[in-house]
């Protein structure tokens, strides 16, 4: 097979994709060139923790946002590989929610043991992708040593994630505001907002999980602003929820309802774009963050141009285990083992997506509907068949765990639909363990 094949990003999105042409190679399949792009030194997407933000030391966008003591925000039991458990991984059943490191680990042991590190050249970022003919050419620049140079493939598959870019309201007052105000993705150090009284705007998984690391780092108290609802759990007594912030008027914040508070620092945590500035725009996906995007066949062909498909791209309830249906489902479009359809076909398939998402009521409705697309691809490929459904009601159990009690949530174990074991309960109550590293997580 003479095909070359581009990835574009060495997250879990792109290394799903390595694994899986990996798989294929190992079962005796041809399978073609692959290179992958990754402008970090290091793979692991937003996993690779760096302390950076801003720009990098190559003057780019630093893709990094997370932050310190992060732990896994949802079960682990609903993201695991199917061809990889972490019983494997650990050489024993571990806790369910493990801290950034834990998971960054695991990750990496999965594409150590496929060996596929060779086919990944760091330090590189992509700048353009251009359509030339059957060909794509991508042009990259190796950082360290600033060389351009343009490579030709057959196929592009973009895996850059889309939690990167930040989107960034405006409020009035915030120029001549006395305190700090940054966005989530340059969040690193809850410490930073000991004895701070915080606001917060946003009230999804950032807000929620932001605030709940200041709380537990020492923060004199939370105070989080809504748009559209609150986020309704029963938060500790230094916690408030208020309607939209209206503007800040010296140090204090003013809100819809015509209440105010004094504060010290703003976190805006206002979700990300999808942000693809290496794609002209004919190749370039434009979507909301939602279960099923826009012009995506499948939620990974490209409508417009189906040589070029995209990775990870929806909003996740599911996430690696969702990465990996993608990544098999798209190698096995590479291999010639499925046929794709015509663009009618294909737009209506992205029309029906859109509607039945539309037509869901609530979370619920929103986990079974990305469970079964899950199912649609793997029923497709050879990925290890697993359980979803029985991934669906961990992430039903565990929503009922947050309703319990939002900041002992993290304390319940679940069972892993890989290998059927029950996650041992973690050592110490997720408030009380201030040190997130691997080694101590471990120590179950
Ligand atoms: P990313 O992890 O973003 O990786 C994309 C890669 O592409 C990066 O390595 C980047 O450097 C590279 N790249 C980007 N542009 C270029 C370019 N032009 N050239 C070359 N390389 C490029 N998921 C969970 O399952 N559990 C969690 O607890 C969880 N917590 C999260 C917390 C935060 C704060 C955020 C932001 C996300 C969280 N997620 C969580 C979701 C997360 O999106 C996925 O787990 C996962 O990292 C997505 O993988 P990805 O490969 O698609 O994208
Ligand atoms: P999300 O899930 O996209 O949520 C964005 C939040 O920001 C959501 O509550 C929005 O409110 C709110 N938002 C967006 N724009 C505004 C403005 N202009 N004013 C007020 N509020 C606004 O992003 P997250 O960062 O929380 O999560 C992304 C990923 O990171 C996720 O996968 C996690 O695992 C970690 P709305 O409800 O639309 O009114």
């Amino acid at each position: 097979m003479t095909k070359r094949i581009a990835i574009i990003g060495a997250g879990p999105s792109g290394l799903a994709q390595l694994r899986a042409f990996q798989s294929a190679a190992e079962k005796g399949a041809e399978v073609p060139e692959v290179v992958c792009f990754e402008k970090q030194e290091n793979w692991g997407g937003l996993w690779n923790y760096t302390w950076r933000t801003g720009l990098d030391q190559y003057g780019e966008p630093v893709h990094g946002s997370m932050y310190r003591y992060l732990w896994s925000n949802g079960p682990k039991e609903g993201l695991e590989f199917a061809d990889y458990s972490f019983e494997e991984h650990f050489g024993k059943q571990i806790a369910s929610y493990p801290p950034r490191a834990v998971l960054f680990d695991y990750i990496e042991g999965r594409v150590q043991k496929a060996g596929v590190r060779d086919l990944i050249r760091f330090d590189t970022a992509v700048r353009w992708v251009e359509k030339a003919g059957d060909q794509f050419n991508v042009t990259v620049c190796h950082l360290p040593d600033d060389r351009t140079y343009t490579e030709s493939f057959d196929h592009v598959i973009v895996a850059s994630g889309h939690f990167s870019t930040p989107n960034v309201p405006q409020f009035d007052g915030f120029e001549t505001f006395k305190g700090r105000v940054l966005h989530a993705h340059d969040f690193r150090d809850a410490m930073e907002f000991k004895d701070k009284d915080l606001l917060i705007v946003g009230t999804s998984y950032s807000a929620e999980d932001i605030g709940s690391q200041c709380w537990k780092y020492g923060a004199k108290s939370i105070t989080v602003s809504h748009r559209t609802a609150p986020m309704g759990f029963d938060w500790p007594d230094n916690w408030a929820e208020v309607p939209l912030l209206t503007h800040v008027d010296g140090n204090t914040a003013h809100f819809k309802d015509g209440s105010s508070r004094d504060i010290d620092a703003v976190i805006l945590c206002t979700g990300y774009k999808h942000h693809f500035p290496f794609l002209p725009d004919e190749l370039r996906l434009k979507t909301a963050n939602r279960l099923a995007t826009q012009d995506l066949y499948k939620g990974v062909t490209y409508v417009n141009e189906p040589a070029l498909f995209y990775l990870g791209m929806q909003d996740q309830w599911f996430t690696f285990n969702m990465f990996d249906a993608q990544a098999w489902w798209v190698r096995d479009v590479i291999l010639g083992r499925i046929e794709q359809p015509d663009t009618a076909t294909m737009v209506a398939d992205v029309a029906d997506r859109i509607a039945r998402e539309d037509a869901g009521k609530d979370d619920y409705d929103a986990i079974w509907y990305q469970g079964d697309y899950v199912k649609e691809l793997i029923a497709e490929t050879d990925y290890p068949s697993f359980d979803v459904e029985a991934a669906c009601q961990v992430f039903k159990e565990w929503k009922g765990h947050k309703k319990a009690g939002i900041m002992t949530f993290r304390n319940n174990s679940y069972t892993s639909v890989i290998t059927g074991t029950l996650a041992p309960a973690h050592h110490t109550p997720w408030k009380d363990a201030l040190d997130d590293s691997l080694e101590v997580y471990l120590k179950n």
